[in-house]
């Protein structure tokens, strides 16, 4: 890796020198205002992973296809996310995967473009530092930027209020989602079941006479549906079998006040699967469920946003994050809830039934994020912090 800091009279000057210098694929590390000679001037510390690509190195730009869509706004105004969103794309049609690069490189010149609105000097350096850091733990420019925004716009102190503006927490309690049955929504091996028999052993035990129906949607799967059975019998929980509207239909308008129901799903595996699974379950419009979509850290950005547009369906309510422990930065949750605009619901930190999990609160997001600290590694996960 080549490391080299460059000046300039401010970011955008300093911005074009590491463009000639390093090319396009060079990595921002570092920025701060700097006096020399009296003047004050723009440092930035910028990287590039593989020397080799330097900017002769680099393919020359191609002409940006006017895809029907693929840049439109988002229509909230945020160019930024819209380019993530529309950027974090993976495809198997070869086609869409160059226009998929395309827009990547054009995403990285709009980004390249925004950047310098970012006046660093209107930070104060706890708030800089704290923007390096989250940068360095794998926030994307676009929700770096919002976060920015979200700073100067209330000329706050520290950047904990606009970060907890992005990341909303919503705890998976029944005292926040009541009379609602939740269905898991996620890619193969997430950990979908594991949270749906935590979250049903929790209930039963925090709610003794309650009746905790645990259903099995994913026919399809021996291996789940025999663990689900299997914890079902051991633990006393109500279980179940669906894989008709009518099945579906019936447990979801069988359930009374008080009953607490968690469905299994299939794993998302392509676009569009979801929504014919929906229409086979009948599940369009009704009340009185929630889809939270799993995911996990060790997924990479793109794969984590193509998962998010795998799972968009009318239920889709939050996002339960897993393997926090195998994971070794946290950043994709900062990009995902700016992405997604879903708050986070619970956390998991572990592969066994009992602990290794909790309701999501900020405290607990904070340290993740901060300290690297999972849930289970200081004594109170506050929920309203
Ligand atoms: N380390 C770690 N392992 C986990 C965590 N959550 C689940 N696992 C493990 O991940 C594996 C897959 O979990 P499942 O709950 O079966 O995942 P799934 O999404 O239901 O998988 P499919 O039904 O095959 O799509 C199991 O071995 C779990 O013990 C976690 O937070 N940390
Ligand atoms: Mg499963």
């Amino acid at each position: 890796m080549r490391v080299k800091t460059f000046r300039g009279e401010n970011m955008a000057a300093a911005l074009s020198q590491i463009r000639q210098e390093l090319g396009k694929e060079a990595v921002i590390l570092g920025s701060q205002t700097v006096r020399e000679d009296g003047r004050s001037l723009c440092e930035v510390m910028a990287a590039l992973e593989h020397p080799g690509q330097t900017p002769a190195a680099s393919p020359p730009p191609r002409p940006a296809k006017p895809a029907n869509g693929s840049a439109r706004s988002s229509g909230n105004g945020s160019s930024a996310k819209t380019a993530a969103a529309q950027a974090n794309t993976t495809s198997n049609n070869p086609g869409e995967a160059d226009w998929n690069r395309e827009w990547g490189e054009i995403k990285g010149h709009l980004l390249a473009l925004m950047r310098p609105r970012m006046d660093l000097a209107a930070l104060t350096p706890r708030q800089r530092l704290a923007l390096e850091y989250l940068e360095r733990e794998g926030v994307d420019e676009a929700a770096i930027l919002a976060l920015y925004r979200a700073i100067i716009e209330r000329g706050e102190d520290t950047v904990i209020p606009a970060l907890s503006r992005i990341v909303r927490v919503k705890p998976l309690t029944p005292e926040c989602w009541p009379d609602t049955a939740h269905m898991f929504l996620g890619p193969s091996g997430v950990g979908k079941t594991t949270v749906l028999l935590r979250l049903a052993l929790d209930t039963r035990r925090r709610t003794p006479g309650c009746r905790v129906v645990v259903v099995n949607a994913d026919a399809g799967r021996g291996k789940g549906r025999l663990l689900l059975r299997h914890y079902a019998e051991l633990s006393g929980l109500t279980y179940a079998e669906v894989d008709s509207q009518e099945d579906f239909g019936r447990i979801l308008d069988g359930a009374t006040a008080g009953d607490a129901v968690f469905v299994d799903t299939p794993s998302l595996a392509r676009d569009g699967a979801l929504a014919a699974w929906y229409a086979e379950m009948g599940l369009a419009g009704r009340s009185g469920l929630a889809a939270h979509l799993v995911l996990s850290p060790l997924f990479s950005n793109i794969q984590a946003a193509h998962y998010l547009r795998a799972g968009r369906c009318e239920h889709l309510s939050s996002l339960i994050w897993t393997k926090l422990d195998e994971a070794c930065n946290y950043g994709s949750l900062v990009n995902m809830a700016h992405a997604s605009s879903l708050p986070v619901s619970a956390l998991t930190f572990g592969p066994d039934l009992t602990g290794g999990m909790e309701a999501a609160s900020g405290k607990a997001v904070w340290k993740l994020l901060f300290k690297h600290q999972l849930p289970g590694e200081y004594p109170f996960a506050d929920a309203g912090a």
